[in-house]
């Protein structure tokens, strides 16, 4: 591979060039706006020379991800969207950023509103007189549409609600933190277990599984344990449960489930139980489901409090340490309070007295400081050892016996503060378990791989589409930086025009993280195939087929390359960009190259160097099958327009058989002129059906000029007729001129023959009344659609 130029030194040259004072001192305001632009200009172009071209391509090859990196930016403004950014006033804020910040990752104080002491005020910031009192038309009136503010407040009211959850809608949660008892370097990078002491935020969100929103809290059901850890390495979501086993096996049977046990379809009946017939039906044909029924059966099922129950993960997950070894493991929450259950009596009792008796409880043993704490503990083993056990690990229904594989606490959770609003964060809090961190990695245990589609796709219709990692609750503390824009309801406002990687605009960034970016861990899934990200090496031959491409064009579709090149770089504002595909081009053609950078009006840079210096050598040169001609079609003109040109005087007897012919064969003749009405020749008056300037020349495919010499010296007359005639032959079209020496034609047209003295086979021309032969010539011309001979024999561009 050709070693490209040192961005560094470039890019400090380039500084230099973008810092450089114009030659005169402007002083207006408007001066020093278009100072601004010329150094935005001067910027992009250092940015881009500094990248002649993407260093990073070859690693594809490799499952090794290298890193990018940035380019250091001239100055701060060159990363700004506009020019103007440092205009500043309360609502656009100070201006540019600190680089490199996101003022949406941070506490939530950020979004903590207050409004201690303050008056009532609409959405847009109004304040609100009367909130008693809708805008009526009298004092027993009518209410008015007028009143933007009850439309406001009542619209807002209506829209209140979003779907539940379609499981576990019932919940309530806390924020706390989970410290690290015991580092574990040798055996995960997972930030949380980095060092002795730290202390990683946590929401955790309990839940149960079936009922609805409003339901109770003592249901017999399963227990959802979901802790988000927002890491400094970004969020690692342990979505678990209080029962170490599931009902199912495989993800494909989870939604038979949910439907067997929740209220039946017919009646809506019962609420948050499993006590009826579908789940019963259901659970015996599902043996794999006896082990679950075990437990659920069991007192786990109706847990004293929420601080007396365990928690799991259920799934063998894999932890991974940073030389990339892996082991299997199995997550444990185990409360301080011990583990605790109410009797069935009395589970059914509290229904009654306070089915919120789960969320009082843990809401009132943190307001009285009475904190809520587990300790986490581990099961850590290996394949080997996993392959020993007479249950497979991957298997959910199947628990690892604490005699097998002993439980290794590690640290500890402790839940003290209750959430400030339910709505924003109990309710809109989003797991997922594909919410992982480096360090922590998933095991092919089939329900697990199916939770990792779903708990994103259910997000999108229950929070109302991607942004919801926006959501305060949901918002990572570690930097987030990427290239998803847009979409439903986004709060964040990206600096810059550059939205998409590789980029030299943007400095480069945000740029891929190499080794220190999450990595799969390649665990083995067939004999020969390793799960990795990477590209097959001939993916790096770029070049072979564009040139076999070049080479298989005819002459005017390669001018027509060159031009559509000259045209696109030459909007293009930044000349290293420019040069950057001439440079590209060179890979491909000299000949293309060269005549690209002539348009372009620059030398031709270097050639950008490859990411493989050789390639295989291809089986075809050249590939006819890739011209546009070569394939002419097999419909002749059908459905091809055709202009007849007519004017007053016009010979309407050929113009009519012409007409006629063209029907007959499928095409879509019709009387073009400069205006609607007649036109009177030898005593058979045409009707125009369009006139020049509402079907112009670029809407036919051909035209007919008309014999008779009043008429074709009307239109020869006429700048409409010539410019129609003349554009027609500048697109190369078919041009049939009937009634011999054809006055417009000679106006119009530079030469009916070639350079080479040939006729152009794409201008008919008939002196007397058109026989069967010439039109037939026309519409053969015709079906050929172009003649671009008349291009590359004749100095047209
Ligand atoms: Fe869930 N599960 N689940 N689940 N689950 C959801 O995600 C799903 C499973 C669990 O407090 C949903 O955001 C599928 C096992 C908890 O917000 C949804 C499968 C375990 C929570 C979903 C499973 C769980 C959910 C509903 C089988 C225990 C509540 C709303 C492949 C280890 C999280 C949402 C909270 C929530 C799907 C199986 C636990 C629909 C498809 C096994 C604790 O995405």
């Amino acid at each position: 591979m050709t070693t490209p130029k040192r961005p560094s030194s470039l890019t400090s040259n380039l500084r230099n060039a973008a810092r450089r004072s114009p030659a005169r001192p402007r002083s207006t305001p408007a001066d020093e706006m278009m100072q601004r632009v010329d150094r935005m200009a001067a910027a992009a172009q250092a940015l881009a020379a500094a990248r002649p071209s993407n260093e990073l391509k070859a690693s594809e090859l490799s499952s090794t991800p290298r890193a990018g990196s940035p380019l250091e930016l001239p100055h701060p403004g060159a990363g700004a969207s506009t020019a103007s950014e440092d205009a500043a006033s309360p609502k656009l804020g100070t201006g540019a950023v600190v680089p490199g910040h996101n003022a949406g990752n941070g506490p939530l104080d950020r979004a903590r509103v207050d409004a201690t002491g303050r008056e009532l005020s609409t959405n847009q910031g109004v304040r609100i007189g009367d909130n008693q009192n809708s805008l009526k038309a009298g004092l027993r009136g009518p209410s008015l549409l007028e009143d933007f503010i009850l439309r406001e407040k009542i619209t807002h009211f209506d829209h209140e609600r979003i779907p539940d959850r379609v499981v576990h809608a019932r919940g309530s949660a806390a924020h706390g933190y989970f410290e690290c008892d015991e580092a574990l370097p040798e055996l995960t990078m997972a930030a949380p277990f980095a060092a002795v002491g730290k202390r990683t935020p946590v929401f955790v969100r309990f839940s149960t599984v079936a009922g609805e929103r409003g339901s109770s809290d003592l249901a017999r059901d399963v227990r959802g344990f979901a802790v988000k850890f927002y890491t400094d390495e970004g969020n690692w979501d342990l979505v678990g449960n209080n029962i170490p086993v599931f009902f199912i096996q495989d993800a494909m049977k989870f939604p038979d489930l949910v439907h067997a046990v929740k209220p039946e379809p017919h009646h809506g009946m019962p609420q948050a139980a499993s006590a009826h017939d579908t789940f019963w039906d259901f659970a015996g044909l599902m043996p794999e489901i006896t082990h679950m029924l075990m437990w659920v059966m069991s007192d786990r099922a109706i847990p004293r409090s929420l601080s007396m129950m365990q928690g799991f993960g259920v799934h063998t997950f894999r932890l991974v340490n940073a030389e990339g070894r892996s082991v299997f493991v199995k997550f444990h929450w185990n409360p301080l309070a011990g583990t605790h259950s109410l009797v069935w009596d009395e589970a059914v009792k509290l229904s009654g007295a306070d089915p919120d008796f789960h969320r009082r409880d843990l809401w009132e043993s943190i307001e009285a400081g009475n904190y809520p704490t587990w300790e986490l503990a581990l099961q850590v083993f290996d394949e080997a050892q996993a392959e020993g056990f007479s249950f497979d690990v991957l298997d959910p229904t199947k628990i690892v016996p604490e005699e097998l594989v002993p439980l290794r606490t590690v640290g500890r959770m402790v839940l003290n503060r209750n959430p400030d609003n339910f709505f924003a964060e109990t309710e809109q809090v989003a797991f997922a378990t594909h919410h992982v961190v480096p360090g922590i990695d998933f095991s092919n245990d089939p329900l697990l791989q199916g939770r990792n589609f779903s708990y994103l796709d259910t997000q999108l219709s229950r929070l109302g589409g991607p942004n919801f990692h926006e959501l305060p609750i949901n918002s990572a503390i570690a930097p987030v930086h990427n290239n998803q824009r847009d979409s439903m309801h986004r709060q964040a406002i990206p600096r810059g025009r550059v939205a998409y990687e590789p980029n030299s605009l943007g400095g480069g960034c945000p740029f891929q993280a190499g080794a220190r970016g999450y990595a799969s861990f390649p665990a083995r899934l067939q004999p020969d195939a390793d799960k990795l990200r990477i590209k097959p090496e001939k993916f790096a031959d770029h070049y072979t087929q564009a040139t076999l491409f070049w080479r298989s064009q005819a002459a005017a579709e390669q001018n027509h390359i060159v031009d559509a090149f000259r045209f696109e770089l030459t909007k293009v504002q930044t000349p290293a960009v420019r040069e950057r595909i001439v440079a590209m081009l060179r890979n491909v053609d000299e000949t293309l190259a060269r005549r690209v950078a002539d348009g372009l009006g620059i030398e031709l840079p270097p050639p950008m160097p490859r990411v493989r210096d050789s390639v295989a050598a291809p089986e075809v040169e050249a590939s006819p099958a890739l011209s546009l001609l070569a394939r002419p079609g097999r419909t002749g003109v059908r459905g091809r327009k055709v202009a007849l040109l007519v004017a007053e005087g016009c010979e309407a007897a050929a113009l009519r058989s012409v007409h006629e012919t063209l029907s007959r064969e499928g095409a879509v003749p019709k009387f073009v002129g400069a205006r609607l009405g007649t036109v009177s020749s030898d005593g058979d008056p045409i009707e125009v059906d369009v006139s020049f300037e509402a079907a112009p020349s670029v809407v036919w495919d051909a035209a007919v000029l008309p014999g008779g010499v009043e008429a074709q010296a009307a239109l020869a007359r006429l700048d409409a007729a010539v410019t129609f005639v003349r554009e027609q032959y500048l697109h190369c079209k078919t041009l049939l001129a009937l009634g011999g020496a054809n006055g417009l034609l000679d106006v119009a047209v530079p030469a009916v023959s070639l350079p080479d003295g040939s006729a152009d086979p794409g201008i008919v021309v008939v002196t007397a009344a058109p026989g069967a032969g010439t039109v037939k010539r026309f519409v053969a011309a015709l079906a050929r659609h172009r003649h671009y001979e008349r291009e590359t024999a004749l100095p047209m561009r």
